[in-house]
């Protein structure tokens, strides 16, 4: 049986006291992790002025984790330049606000090669490496380069861009040629992998054929969608359990008999927080029979903070928030609540369940796992109803949500009535054909399959067989 390698920006220990709640990919590896031995490795989240250029290792059940940690200057260019300032918007498609600088890329690959030269020596020959995420793009070429010729995959969880958008990226054909030296490319959506095998023909000459493409070396590469989902089940039941935290039980006795619309995001440009502030107030403005009926709750935990744009991003959606509730909130009613720290998912599910519309509106998003979670946690007998961008991944599968461009706040405004005012039957005909959507395409289905897809994978004996 090969050994599971992951590899990620972030490592999610579990949590020792067993309380935390664990993080998107430590659900979404969990069963991956039980059917192999398992290694992960990354970022310790600790930045030390002397990091030591070998993983600190904790094991933990089955899986060893091995981390390292980041000097300040590799927090600053990796994680907060390249990754964040320069990739993250240009894949979001907001070349406005993309700031390439020479030394964040340099100690973006300077950073990769160094978690290369420490992972590398902890290969076995049939481990199976699977690296997730676009602060890794250039780890497998850097692994190829010190002869590591075993199966690796990527798993890009944001969007890909058109290639016209990618290359006003400086770097961007390096970072492509780096890419092609994955044996398996998985991105989430069919558009994405589109676009991905659009650029590296173009760019790097490789020739196409269906999802393979071949460079000039000889090297296959896949490149395919494999939408990510959620642990369907273990959302659900928490989501039934009756509201003990004090949250909710507030946030049940605030409401009244109002209806509850819930958004639940990153506080990241990406989510489209504020425009969707503006769509609300235009609902209210166009139907001023449901003003004092309606409260719309904000949960948006501060992310990225050290980001300029991210602070300049907080202070307007404080602004736009205060402008709102100011010009149309009464004495008795505040009509959006918004709150900047995280709460524990029990809490999320419950409130989801409570709200009457989940109003999920990015600019764009890889997928968006809150529209997934907002249709487990409903209840089937009187289900709330989506309200979802056209731009999240999410849309290409969640078809009987009410999909919005989140950049006409009049169109989403309108979609918010027609959420509030949906009838019963209407609703729930939807809700089942959106959960049948996220049933069968679980969390589980999405590890199993890019897993089995890269345990296949047959491409490189080849080029080893021609040595
Ligand atoms: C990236 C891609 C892609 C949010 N607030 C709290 C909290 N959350 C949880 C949500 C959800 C997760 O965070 C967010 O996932 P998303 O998919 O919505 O967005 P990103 O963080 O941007 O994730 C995205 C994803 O990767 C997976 O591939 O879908 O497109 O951008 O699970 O519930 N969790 C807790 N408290 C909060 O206050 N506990």
């Amino acid at each position: 049986m090969p050994r599971l390698v992951v590899v990620s920006n972030r490592v999610a220990i579990p949590d020792p006291t067993g309380k935390g709640s664990a993080g998107g990919l430590a659900v979404a590896l969990k069963e991956a992790f039980q059917a192999y031995q398992g290694l992960w490795f990354g970022w310790s989240g600790r930045v030390s002025s002397h990091p030591s250029p070998e993983p600190k290792m904790v094991d933990k059940g089955n899986v060893h984790y091995a981390l390292m940690d980041l000097a300040p200057i590799d927090r600053q260019e990796y994680y907060n330049g390249f990754a964040n300032r320069a990739l993250w918007p240009n894949m979001h498609y907001r070349l406005g606000l993309s700031e390439f600088s020479r030394a964040d890329y340099a100690g973006y690959l300077r950073v990769n090669r160094s978690f290369a030269n420490a992972l590398g020596q902890m290969i076995r020959p049939d481990d199976l490496i699977w690296v997730h995420d676009y602060h890794l793009i250039p780890l497998a070429a850097e692994l190829r380069a010190l002869g590591v010729t075993n199966r690796i995959g990527y798993f890009h969880h944001i969007p890909w861009p058109a290639p016209e958008v990618f290359g006003t990226l400086p770097g961007s054909r390096e970072l492509l040629r780096a890419i092609a030296d994955y044996d398996l490319v998985g991105v989430q959506t069919d558009l994405d992998a589109d676009n991905l095998r659009r650029a590296i023909v173009q760019e790097v000459g490789a020739t196409q054929q269906g999802v393979e493409l071949t460079t000039a070396n000889g090297h296959q590469t896949r490149v395919k969608g494999f939408p990510i989902g959620i642990d369907v089940k273990g959302f659900q039941q928490l989501a039934r359990r009756p509201p003990t935290h004090r949250i909710v039980k507030q946030t049940l006795a605030s409401l009244v008999s109002r209806n509850l619309i819930i958004g639940v995001d990153r506080l990241d440009y990406s989510k489209g927080i504020p425009e969707r502030m503006e769509a609300f107030e235009r609902f209210l403005v166009a139907n001023p029979d449901q003003r004092g009926h309606v409260t719309f709750l904000q949960i948006a935990p501060t992310s990225r903070s050290e980001v300029p744009e991210y602070v300049s991003l907080s202070r307007a959606t404080s602004e736009t928030l205060g402008r709102i509730n100011g010009s149309l909130g009464e004495p008795g009613w505040v009509p959006i609540h918004y709150v900047t720290t995280a709460y524990p998912r029990s809490v999320l599910a419950n409130l989801y369940r409570i709200a009457r519309v989940g109003l999920v509106t990015p600019m764009r998003d890889g997928m968006n796992l809150v529209a997934k979670e907002y249709v487990a946690a409903q209840d089937p007998e009187d289900p709330g109803v989506l309200v979802l961008s056209k731009f999240a991944g999410a849309a290409q599968q969640l078809t009987d949500a009410l999909i919005v461009n989140p950049n006409d706040k009049f169109e989403v405004a309108e979609a918010i009535r027609d959420a509030i005012h949906m009838d019963r039957d209407e609703r729930k005909e939807r809700w089942r054909r959106m959960m049948k959507a996220i049933q069968d395409y679980d969390v589980s289905w999405w590890a199993a399959s890019f897993l089995k897809d890269l345990s296949d994978y047959r491409g490189m004996s080849k080029v080893r067989s021609r040595i």
